[in-house]
C-alpha cells in the first residue's frame, strides 16, 4: 500500500514539512481549490502542488476531489460541455503525475453531520451525526445551516435543487452516473488514471435527496457500469460503516480481490443504538469497525493502492479544520502502519 495524507494546499494549517515527518508517509492527496466546480484547473496550480510536495520529499499523485457539477448529476443540457472540462481536468492532473482521482456523486451536499466538535469524555472532540438533532430539520422551510454544507446557496436555490433532484429520482441519478462514466472512464484509461468514487456519507437518503453509492448491491451495479480498473472505488470505511447493513471488512475483501479499490479511507465510527454515529479514534476498540480485519483483507488480497487515515479527532489542544488536524490523523497513520506490518509479516510466515 501507499500511505497518503490529505492536504488542503498552501492555506492548510498543517504544513507539508510536518506531514513528511509521519513515519512511512509517501503521497499527498490534494486538489486545486482556487476555481469553482465546472472550471478548468490552471496548470500553474497543479505545478505548484507538485513542486511543494517534491520539496518536502512527498509525491503528489492522488487528487481528492474533482467535484462533479450539479448539472452533470442532474443530467442537464449543458452537461456535455461540463464533461469536456472534467475530462480536461483529468488529463491535466495526469500530466502532473496524478494516478488516482477521487470524486463523489452525492446530490447538493457532501457529508452530513450535526456537530463538528462534540466533546468526548477524554476531552477530545469529533464530528457526529445525531438523529435527534436532525429529525426535525427541513431544509425547504428552515434556514438550516449544517456544518460542511455549502452556505453560498440561497434558500430559493436550495428549493429549486431539491425539486430538480426529486424529479430525477434514484433511477435518474443512476442514468446520469452512467452517462458521466461513459464520458470520463475512457479519458482516465487513456492517461493512466484510476477514478475512485467515494461512497455517500452517510450511505442513506437524507431530506428526500436520492443517494446511490451506499451498499454492496449498488457498488456492484456501479462497477458494472464500466468494467474497467479505471472505474474503481475510494472505499471509505467510515462512510459505508456508519450504516449497520454494511459489513465493511467483507466489502473490502470482495472489492480488493477484484482489484477495484484504488484508494482506501480508513477511519472508525461508533454506531449508536438509534442509528446515530460518532467519529472515533482509528483503533478497533474505539468504534464499531474492526480495523484489523479491514487491513488483513487488504494485505491478503495483495492491495497496492493508496491508503489514508481519514478524519481524526481534535486532540492535544489542536485547532483547525474539523476532521483534518495533524495529531490524530498521524496517530491513525501510525496505527495503520502497525497493522499492515503485522499482517504482512504474519502472511509471510503462513
Ligand atoms: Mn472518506
Amino acid at each position: 500500500m501507499k500511505l497518503s495524507f490529505r492536504w488542503y494546499g498552501a492555506g492548510d494549517p498543517v504544513p507539508l514539512a510536518y506531514i513528511r515527518q509521519i513515519p512511512g508517509m509517501r503521497s499527498v492527496v490534494s486538489a486545486v481549490y482556487d476555481v469553482k466546480p465546472g472550471q478548468v484547473w490552471p496548470e500553474e496550480s497543479l505545478a505548484r502542488i507538485k513542486a511543494d510536495c517534491e520539496e518536502n520529499g512527498l509525491v503528489f499523485d492522488v487528487v481528492e476531489s474533482i467535484p462533479v457539477p450539479e448539472d452533470i448529476k442532474l443530467g442537464r443540457p449543458n452537461r456535455d460541455e461540463l464533461l469536456a472540462v472534467y475530462g480536461e481536468n483529468i488529463r491535466r492532473c495526469a500530466r502532473y503525475g496524478v494516478k488516482c482521482v477521487t470524486y463523489n456523486f452525492m446530490p447538493v451536499f457532501d457529508w452530513t453531520r450535526t456537530q463538528l466538535d462534540k466533546k468526548a469524555s477524554d476531552g477530545s472532540t469529533s464530528l457526529v451525526m445525531y438523529w435527534d438533532q436532525l429529525r426535525d430539520l427541513d431544509p425547504l422551510t428552515d434556514d438550516i445551516n449544517l456544518p460542511g454544507w455549502d452556505a453560498s446557496y440561497t434558500r430559493d436555490e436550495i428549493k429549486a435543487l431539491f425539486a430538480a433532484y426529486a424529479a430525477v429520482g434514484e433511477e435518474g441519478l443512476w442514468e446520469n452516473l452512467a452517462y458521466f462514466l461513459k464520458a470520463v472512464i475512457p479519458v482516465a484509461e487513456e492517461c493512466g488514471v484510476r477514478m475512485a468514487i467515494h461512497p455517500d456519507d452517510p450511505p442513506y437518503p437524507l431530506f428526500g435527496l436520492p443517494r446511490i453509492v451506499t451498499c454492496e448491491e449498488n457498488l456492484d451495479r456501479l462497477l458494472k457500469l464500466a468494467d474497467s480498473p479505471a472505474n474503481s472505488l475510494c472505499l471509505c470505511t467510515g462512510s459505508l460503516g456508519c450504516a449497520r447493513m454494511n459489513d465493511v471488512p467483507a466489502l473490502v475483501r470482495k472489492y480488493a480481490a477484484m482489484d477495484r479499490i484504488a484508494f482506501m479511507h480508513i477511519r472508525n465510527v461508533k454506531i449508536m443504538e438509534d442509528g446515530s454515529f460518532e467519529e472515533r479514534a482509528h483503533l478497533s476498540a474505539c468504534g464499531s469497525l474492526d480495523v484489523y480485519e479491514i487491513v488483513r483483507a487488504l494485505v491478503e488480497c495483495g492491495f497496492d493502492g493508496y491508503v489514508r487515515p481519514d478524519h481524526g479527532r481534535m486532540i492535544w489542544g489542536e485547532t483547525g479544520k474539523p476532521g483534518y488536524g495533524l495529531y490524530d490523523r498521524a496517530l491513525g497513520a501510525a496505527y495503520i502502519n502497525g497493522l499492515f506490518e503485522a499482517c504482512e509479516k504474519a502472511g509471510r510466515k503462513g
